[in-house]
């Protein structure tokens, strides 16, 4: 098989990045280890930045995003019992949409299917070569038999523990990592949202966060210990600890049920540099990891995307390949902004272990400046709702 840009990993970011190229016609085929079940299956990201929803726009594919999206005009955070409310329309001009990435994901493979796009799922042994010169290629195994796709490109979309990544010399890269001492456990409830908007807070109990997906499907986190298992964690238990954590009143009146899903995610952050070697292009989770507090994981692949696809355009088109050349450069310019913001609010709203009683008044401080100062509110506000790209 020959293709122009063969694409590992059929998450966001695989799915946005071989949207893209079909509408510009170039050939692209998308490679998947999992079913797309499986893809559709996992629970992630709830909250899209401006720039996500414009990309939805672009491929003709916000019907539902458009109809079913939330607008949130500013998110609450909470110290205890005190509350500070953030307004980022007021502050940066515009809002958030709080739509799940399980939908974006469900939306782009149904684009998928109808423009008769080129994937491979259940791919096994998948192995990139000679990105280094000028022939690369691909081998897989589908079902027992045998693949190979010469292509131009590789554009590596296959999260954080992909193949791609490896597939750059160890002298090449170099990887700065984070890892924080606590996970974040998660529950899905078929329950209308505590809020109508969601609360990040911070209690001497720890970290809790109320999201949501729509007017009956809620999202709930608690910061946990990295060793929890989810078999510890009753429904009960978790209500009653979330509770313990979020203001009185928001816990006085939520409505709780059943969980319809429970995972526990570790928090890291993960950078590579380069995010390019040779032919071969990472993209999103593949090349950085942020912890999900400032809800930029999906959002920092969709913005890869961007300015990885203008870079395929303008070869293909124009025959320039300057904005290849320069696609790590620009990529990793606005990540590790995105990182900082993420490891702040991170440190900002978690309790670590062996934090002293000063970090706490540190953090309170932080808050009590962040609750009257607007310049320090916009500051969050601009990074909240995403950063140009
Ligand atoms: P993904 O979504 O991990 O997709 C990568 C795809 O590649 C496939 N794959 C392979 N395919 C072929 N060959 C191989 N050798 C392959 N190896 C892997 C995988 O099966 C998968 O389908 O990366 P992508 O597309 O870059 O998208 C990134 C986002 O998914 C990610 O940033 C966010 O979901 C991060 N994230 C969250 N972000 C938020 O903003 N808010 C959240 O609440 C939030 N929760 C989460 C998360 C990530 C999690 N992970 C990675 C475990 C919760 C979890 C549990
Ligand atoms: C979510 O709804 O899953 C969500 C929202 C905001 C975050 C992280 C996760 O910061």
């Amino acid at each position: 098989m020959r293709t122009q840009v063969a694409i590992i990993g059929g998450g966001p970011s695989g799915l946005l990045l071989s949207q893209l190229l079909m509408q510009n016609d170039i050939d692209a085929i998308l490679l998947e280890r999992q079913t797309r079940d499986h893809v559709l299956s996992r629970v992630r990201a709830g909250v899209l930045e401006q720039g996500l929803v414009g990309i939805m726009r672009g491929l003709g594919v916000a019907t539902r995003l458009d109809s079913e999206g939330l607008i949130h005009d500013g998110t609450v955070l909470s110290y205890d019992n005190d509350v500070v409310r953030l307004d980022f329309t007021k502050y940066a001009g515009k809002p958030v949409v709080v739509y799940g990435q399980t939908e974006v994901t469900r939306d782009l493979y149904d684009l998928r299917e109808r423009t008769g796009g080129q994937a491979y799922f259940e791919c096994e042994d998948v192995t990139l070569q000679g990105m280094d010169g000028d022939a690369p290629f691909v081998t897989f195994r589908q079902h027992g038999i045998d693949h190979r796709i010469d292509c131009d490109f590789i554009a590596g979309c296959d999260g954080f523990h992909g193949v791609s990544r490896q597939a750059i010399p160890e002298n090449v890269r170099t990887e700065y990592e984070k890892v924080y001492p606590f996970g974040w456990l998660g529950i899905l409830s078929e329950t209308p949202p505590a809020h109508h908007e969601l609360i990040y807070a911070n209690s001497s109990r720890g970290f809790a966060l109320c999201s949501q997906r729509n007017a009956n499907l809620s999202r709930y986190y608690i910061q946990c210990e990295l060793t929890d298992t989810v078999e510890q964690w009753s429904d009960q238990a978790f209500w009653d600890e979330l509770k313990r954590r979020i203001p009185e009143e928001v816990a006085d009146n939520m409505v709780t049920g059943p969980s319809v899903e429970k995972s526990i995610a570790p928090l890291r952050s993960f950078v590579c540099e380069p995010m390019q070697w040779g032919r071969l292009f990472l993209c999103g989770d593949a090349a950085h990891i942020v912890p999900p507090t400032g809800a930029k994981g999906l959002n920092s692949a969709a913005a890869d995307v961007h300015y990885l696809s203008q870079g395929f355009i303008r070869h293909y088109r124009d025959s320039d390949c300057a904005d290849l050349d320069r696609y790590s450069e620009r990529a990793l310019e606005r990540m590790w902004k995105t990182e900082r913001f993420s490891w702040w609010m991170t440190n900002l709203l978690h309790r670590f272990p062996g934090q002293s009683t000063f970090d706490q008044k540190m953090q309170k401080a932080e808050l009590a400046f962040l609750a009257e100062n607007e310049a320090a509110i916009a500051v969050l506000a601009q990074n909240y709702v995403g950063l140009p790209y």
